[in-house]
């Protein structure tokens, strides 16, 4: 009767223990920089969509958990904006920035290139850029006033992350994106710059649209 109980037991805690290690929540094996979205990866629908290995010379930090949340299947959530995310890295051929706005939209009527209006937003998004593209466009302009950064949601700028000396509108460029590496400055390690807007470099996009 003993040893049932006992059997019993530890079938029950070695059970919890196998679901703890499946469960979104689990740490096992990574470190401590999985971000957690409290609650929502324990729903069925909720599933990892990316797993990004964070590396910091040369040494394996961590990975980190995305979770698709309430956001349509392929895009990533973020808890804190409760926006969804998707960047736009797979071309062959690289966009201008109208054209990674109709990129965008072609996904979903109500996805847009992203607008970042806080500090919390611009990490999260940096954290899922690709360096395999040297640049990110978003949805910030100048076209209408020179010098005057608009969202296309119409909104004047309050959270911005220019790159030192930027934006210098050089020979007329009025979008921006993230800028990874530049001849003249070196590493940017993603802060803004603004761009020529028919320009296509080797570039990807970020598209944001709000979560069902
Ligand atoms: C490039 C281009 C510009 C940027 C400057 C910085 C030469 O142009 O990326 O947008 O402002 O570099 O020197
Ligand atoms: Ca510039």
């Amino acid at each position: 009767m003993k040893v049932l109980l006992v059997v019993t037991l530890v079938v029950f805690f070695l059970g919890c223990f196998v679901r703890a290690q499946n469960s979104c929540n689990d740490v096992t094996g990574y470190d401590t920089c999985i971000k957690f979205f409290d609650g929502l990866c324990f729903r069925p629908t909720a599933t990892v969509q990316v797993q990004k290995t964070c590396w910091e010379n040369g040494r394996k930090l961590c990975k980190t958990n995305y979770c698709t949340g309430p956001c349509e299947e392929g895009w990533i959530y973020n808890l804190d904006s409760r926006v969804c995310y998707k960047v736009l890295m797979n071309k062959e051929v690289s966009m201008n920035w109208s054209k990674a706005q109709r990129e965008c939209t072609a996904l979903n009527r109500f996805a847009k290139l992203a607008e970042i209006k806080s500090r919390t937003e611009n990490d999260f998004i940096k954290d899922l850029l690709s360096p395999r593209f040297n640049a990110f466009w978003i949805g910030l302009r100048d076209v209408n006033q020179e010098g005057h950064w608009v969202w296309t949601d119409g909104t004047a700028v309050t959270f911005s992350d220019w790159h030192r000396n930027e934006p210098n509108n050089a020979g007329n460029e009025d979008c921006a994106l993230f800028h990874r590496n530049s001849v003249w400055w070196g590493s940017a390690g993603y802060k803004w710059n603004d761009a020529p807007c028919w320009y296509a470099g080797n570039y990807g996009a970020v598209c944001q649209m709000p979560a069902q």
